[in-house]
Formats: structure tokens, sequence, C-alpha cells
């Protein structure tokens, strides 16, 4: 590879260059993807705290206070706030840029929003991306902050090492967790403004609530955290949960580290094949497919394996699809059948062009 003055300039924590990397990630570029491969073996440092909650619920202002708890224990910090919000509109950017003055002038702090919508890859995806950004830039910690509504946000949770599910009195919000299937996510829960009324009653229904669910002796029992964000207080206990989490989960790290790494292999891999399957076609021709799914004249897996014959011919020899092809040639000799696909495969690769056309 060629020396890329951007990605050293990443490496060395330059927050312009981490600026530019990330819109390059976040718009989806090839460049973004380019830039991924470079620093990747310098990836895998950082820690990554994923925070939940309704919008409301102090988000923003505990990362605040716990941006400065860990600045004050000598470590550097990245904080991503995916908003639901537009980066160019709404309320919650000029919260942000706040927070930004806050920090202003601390080289060890970089904070970034991020909008929740058009991200085709999916938003864990583009938030576990940048992330990789902010560890390479140096960071120790990475904050992701979410809206803790919805299955992309429990998504982009899950890709942290630990999950902190905020609540608040007075919200009907341990019931919303409840619903949301939130509990089991969390590693350590906080109920936030607990100068208001109700924060022992919300405290008492979430341990209430962990009841239902078994321990074995030496697993982690989410602690139940109160915090005043506005205040401060409570912020040094959660920083030290934090790490009692970290501790306790060393080993158990790299097993979750695996998985979060297999599924986004899976992810991407499962992305790619169906952007490359649609850009194979000729113009129109997955949406006549998805027509015809629509109308009952093609079922859905008749409809992949079509798609799967054409794009990659071998793939008639394995797979699921092939099973369910086989089944339905059954009464036909092998043989017919095997020339009637590959046939089949030479026509759709003559529509697609020679290998190497483009
Ligand atoms: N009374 C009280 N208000 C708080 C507390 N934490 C945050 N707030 C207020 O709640 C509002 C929403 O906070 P914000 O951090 O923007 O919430 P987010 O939407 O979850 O990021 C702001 O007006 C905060 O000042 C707290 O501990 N007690
Ligand atoms: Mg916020």
């Amino acid at each position: 590879m060629t020396p890329d003055p951007l990605s050293a300039r990443l490496l060395a924590g330059d927050p312009r260059a981490i600026a530019r990397a990330i819109s390059l990630v976040e718009n989806e570029t090839a460049e973004g993807a380019a830039l991924i491969a470079r620093i990747y073996s310098r990836t895998g440092r950082a820690y990554l705290i994923g925070i939940t909650g309704t919008p409301g619920s102090g988000k923003s202002t505990l990362v605040d206070r716990l941006v400065a708890a860990i600045r004050r224990s000598g470590l550097t910090v990245g904080v991503i706030a995916v908003d639901p919000t537009s980066p160019f509109t709404g309320g919650a950017i000029l919260g942000d840029r706040i927070r930004m003055n806050a920090h202003a002038g601390d080289a060890g702090v970089f904070i970034r929003s991020m909008a929740t919508r058009g991200h085709l890859g999916g938003l864990a995806r583009t938030t576990a991306d940048v992330a990789l950004l902010l560890d390479a830039a140096g960071m120790d910690i990475v904050i992701i902050e979410t809206v803790g509504v919805g299955q992309d946000e429990i998504d982009v949770v899950r890709t942290a090492d630990v999950s902190i599910v905020l609540l608040v009195p007075g919200a009907g919000d341990d019931v919303q967790a409840i619903k949301a299937g939130i509990m089991e996510i969390a590693d350590i829960f906080v109920v936030n403004k607990a100068d208001r009324e109700g924060a022992d009653q919300v405290a008492q229904s979430i341990a209430a609530n962990l009841t239902f669910q078994t321990f074995q002796p030496g697993d982690w029992q989410p602690p139940i955290l109160k915090t005043e964000a506005t205040s401060g207080a409570g912020i040094d206990e959660l920083w030290a949960a934090i790490g009692r989490y970290r501790d306790h989960s060393a080993d158990r790290r790299t097993a979750r580290q695996q998985a979060r790494q297999e599924a986004r292999l899976r992810d991407l891999l499962a992305h790619r094949f169906a952007q490359h399957v649609e850009a194979t076609l000729p113009a129109g021709e997955f949406q006549r497919l998805v027509d015809g799914i629509a109308r009952r004249e093609i079922d859905p897996y008749s409809a992949a394996a079509e798609l799967m014959a054409r794009v990659v011919p071998d793939t008639q020899r394995g797979g699921p699809f092939a099973a369910a092809e086989a089944s339905a040639k059954a009464e036909g000799p092998p043989d017919a059948a095997r020339t009637g696909r590959s046939s089949a495969a030479e026509t759709s690769t003559k529509a697609a062009g020679p290998p190497g056309a483009r």
C-alpha cells in the first residue's frame, strides 16, 4: 500500500484526521473501507462502553460527567453520540456542541454525533467502524451513547464491551425497558435523576425483575446504581463499577469479541453479497422478482435460489437452496438436472459480461 497521510495522522491522534476519517466511514465510502483496512491491525486496545436510555433520561449529561471521571484517571476517551436527530437540525446537536465546549482544548477527548438514519449497512456496523477509528487514534475508552428504542439501538449497545442501561423515575421507564428486552443486555443499571421522587421504586422494580434471571455462582450480577448526572453524584461509583465489570469479564471479553467479530463478518458478507447480486443483475431484475414474490408467482426460496444460481453458478452444488432445488428436480435424471443448471449458469455469465469486463 502507498503511504496514506490520513491513516498516519489518524494513528497519531490528530483530531482533524479523526473527524475526516469518521465522515468517510459514516458515509460508507470506499475510502472509508480502505482506511479501516489500513488501521485495523492497530485496533483492539480501546474498551467500549455502551450507554442507552430513553430520550431525556440524562445520557448526555451523564456521559459528560463520566468523561471527566475518565480523564481524572488519566485515560483518553472518545464519545460517539448516536442521535436520532439529523446532524444538521435539532436541539440534540446543540447539546453536543455545548459538551464539546466543556472539553474543548482537551486533546484526550473526542466527541462526535452521528445520525441514526441513512446507514445502508446498518447503524450498528457504522458505529462499530467509527469506534475502530477512535480506537486506532489511541482512545483508551470509547463511549457509545444511544437512545434505547428499536433493534438498531440495541444492536449498537451489543457491540460494546459493557452495556449500561439508564432509567429514570416517573417515566414508566422500568416498564419500557422490560418491554424492549433491554433488561437482558444490561451489565450495569443506572437509575439517573436520583434527586427525583421514585428513584428507589425504579431500583426496586429492576431488582425484582433480576430475580427472574438465574445466575450461576461466579456470574456477574448487574448492579443497580443511582446517579444524579447534573450534580455528578454517583458518577465515581459508576466508573468503579465499570472497572469491576471489566476485571470480572476480562477472560470472557475475548469470547465476546470473538462473537462480535463473527457476527460482523457474517453481516458484512451478507451485505456485500446482496450488493453484488443486485449490481450483477440487469436493471429492474431484482425488483421483478420482488414483485413476483408479492404476487405469489414465485416463492422467496426459489427466487433466492434463482439469484444464487445466476450470480454464483457453483452454489447449486451445496447449501440449503441446492437441497430444495434438488428435491424439486428429483423426478428427472440427475445428469439432466445438472446440465440444465450449468447451461442456465452460462447464460447468466454471458448476460453479465465476461469476468474483468468492468
Ligand atoms: N433533575 C435531574 N435532571 C437531570 C439529571 N440528569 C440530567 N438531567 C436533565 O435532563 C435533561 C435531559 O438530559 P440529557 O443529558 O440531554 O438527556 P439525553 O437525552 O438522555 O441525552 C436535561 O435538562 C438535564 O439537565 C439528574 O440527575 N437530575
Ligand atoms: Mg443526548
